[in-house]
């Protein structure tokens, strides 16, 4: 079901929906020219990055950046993964930039001021008071490529896996900043699956990182497809399980997102992002 922002405030029929599916999409949160100026920005910020010494990649299916460095400090910084399927060479370093980077994360909402304009904003806050959070904060945020032709596949999870509290409040708060599509790989949910069990908890132990089991119940199908427009936000409870595929199209799917959770609860220093020179904030302090 989708709802617009002219349903804004959160309407108890929205609510409802939320509290059922775990997820709630609402077109035209954003407009056009909002999501063409992160977009822009993205362009700015690789073009700014000189790649020949940096060159970790996001890959959610071997998780092999689980245990580098570069990742695992990136809570408080800008930082960029490339695609798995991506050709690192000399030539595309330099020529393909723009074509190579998987992700940007995961601290430009406190970092650069496009994002911040973007990210901290009157109407997110309300909606996130709206769903139940007392104090929400802004821990981390992803620019998502998924590239024409090699954007990776992400596999099936729940949000509160990577960034947990004590009680859960995990909230994915997720941007099309272009339209996706099943063809360039839009997000699809497991509807109502955030009424199960959280499955497994990535935990850091001695800078190592470690997949903690918690339930062996398998995932339902996510067999909800979530086509959306540019400027569409789709909320995604932390134990609700999604996934995307690769996009083998033409064409970019190009999404930011922003994890919130609440000052409320305890945010458990095992977790993988640790902001040590960053304070949190929330979606008004810009
Ligand atoms: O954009 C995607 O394909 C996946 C995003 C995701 O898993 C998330 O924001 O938690």
């Amino acid at each position: 079901m989708y709802f617009t922002k002219s349903d804004l405030p959160l309407s108890s029929e929205m609510l409802n929906f939320w509290n059922d599916n775990g997820y709630l999409i609402i077109e035209n949160f954003k407009t056009n020219a909002e999501c063409d100026d992160l977009i822009n920005r993205s362009k700015e910020l690789i073009e700014e990055q000189d790649f020949n010494n940096q060159q970790s990649v996001f890959d959610t299916v071997s998780q092999s950046h689980n245990d580098d460095n570069y990742f695992l400090e990136s809570g408080d910084k800008i930082r960029f993964f490339f695609e798995e399927k991506a050709q690192l060479n000399e030539s595309n370093l330099k020529k393909n930039k723009q074509y190579i980077v998987n992700k940007i994360g995961h601290a430009l909402h406190d970092l650069d001021d496009k994002f911040i304009k973007f990210s901290k904003n009157h109407d997110l806050n309300e909606i996130a008071k709206a769903i139940g959070f007392q104090d929400p904060l802004l821990l981390q945020s992803m620019y998502i490529f998924k590239q024409p032709k090699i954007g990776g596949e992400v596999v099936c999870h729940q949000d509160s896996t990577f960034l947990i509290t004590e009680p859960e409040s995990t909230v994915g708060f997720w941007f099309a900043l272009q339209d996706a599509t099943k063809e360039n790989g839009c997000l699809q949910v497991a509807s109502g699956g955030h009424k199960g069990p959280l499955r497994k908890l990535f935990k850091r132990e001695n800078n190592k990182m470690k997949m903690e089991e918690l339930s062996s119940e398998p995932f339902p199908e996510t067999d909800t497809f979530v086509e959306v427009k540019k400027g569409t936000l789709v909320l995604l409870h932390g134990r609700l399980p999604h996934y995307s595929c690769e996009n083998t199209s033409p064409h970019s799917r190009h999404a930011y997102t922003l994890h919130v959770i609440d000052g409320k609860t305890k945010y458990m220093d095992y977790n993988w992002l640790q902001r040590p020179n960053l304070k949190l904030s929330g979606f008004k302090n810009a």
